[in-house]
């Protein structure tokens, strides 16, 4: 999600098979991912009016990437989307515990000549190689109180990674992975230096 929120590519989480928790977690994990600054759309494909909302945003884009671990049901879900496609799908493999990667390829499929949608087999986390003065503005939960509440740190351009004069409040739950994001970033700033 960071990755994309680096190149400016709008992020929607959704979250598929929902018919496999309870309600009380789901809306634990609608609160979660609300705290992170994403409305998330929670879909469960055994009941076909579930994704219209998701139908209709999709109508509006003029391309959207189906991001995610292979299993998830990012095929079925374009399945259902596009009338007569028929691409595999494969349960997830109680062996090995995740998906099969069925889908092989990156597919573009047209919705009509204004909106596509890729279909991809999964993740390949690469290193994200961003500008290390640009990471806060990737955080919801860094940039609402930076910007929209107007929070002055003592330093113009502070990582807020020390409280000495640090003025925000560091009490949301990726806080820790912003560090670790922050501490890779450096690190791999520093040895492409010495490059
Ligand atoms: N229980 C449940 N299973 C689903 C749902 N959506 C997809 N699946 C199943 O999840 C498995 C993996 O789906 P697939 O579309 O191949 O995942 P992909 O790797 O993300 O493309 C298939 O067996 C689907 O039938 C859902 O909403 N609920
Ligand atoms: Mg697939
Ligand atoms: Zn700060």
């Amino acid at each position: 999600m960071i990755s994309a929120e680096s190149m400016g590519v709008e992020v929607s989480l959704v979250l598929t098979k929902c018919d496999l928790i309870s309600d009380k977690r789901r809306s634990y994990l609608i609160d979660k991912f609300d705290k992170w600054g994403y409305q998330v759309i929670t879909l469960n494909l055994q009941k076909s009016d579930c994704f219209k909302n998701l139908l209709a945003e999709l109508k509006q884009k003029e391309c959207s990437i189906f991001m995610g671990p292979s299993g998830v049901g990012k095929t079925t879900l374009l399945n259902m989307i596009i009338p007569g496609l028929q691409n595999s799908t494969s349960p997830v493999s109680n062996k090995i515990k995740r998906g099969k990667n069925t889908t092989r390829n990156v597919e573009l499929f047209s919705m009509s000549s204004q909106s596509y949608i890729v279909d991809t087999p999964g993740f390949n986390m690469q290193p994200l190689e961003v500008d290390i003065k640009l990471l806060p503005n990737l955080y919801s939960e860094i940039y609402k109180q930076v910007i929209e509440e107007g929070i002055k740190c003592k330093f113009r351009n502070c990582l807020h990674l020390n409280d000495e004069g640090c003025n925000l409040d560091k009490s949301f739950e990726r806080y820790s992975f912003y560090r670790e994001m922050i501490d890779s970033s450096k690190s791999h700033y520093y040895q492409n230096q010495e490059d």
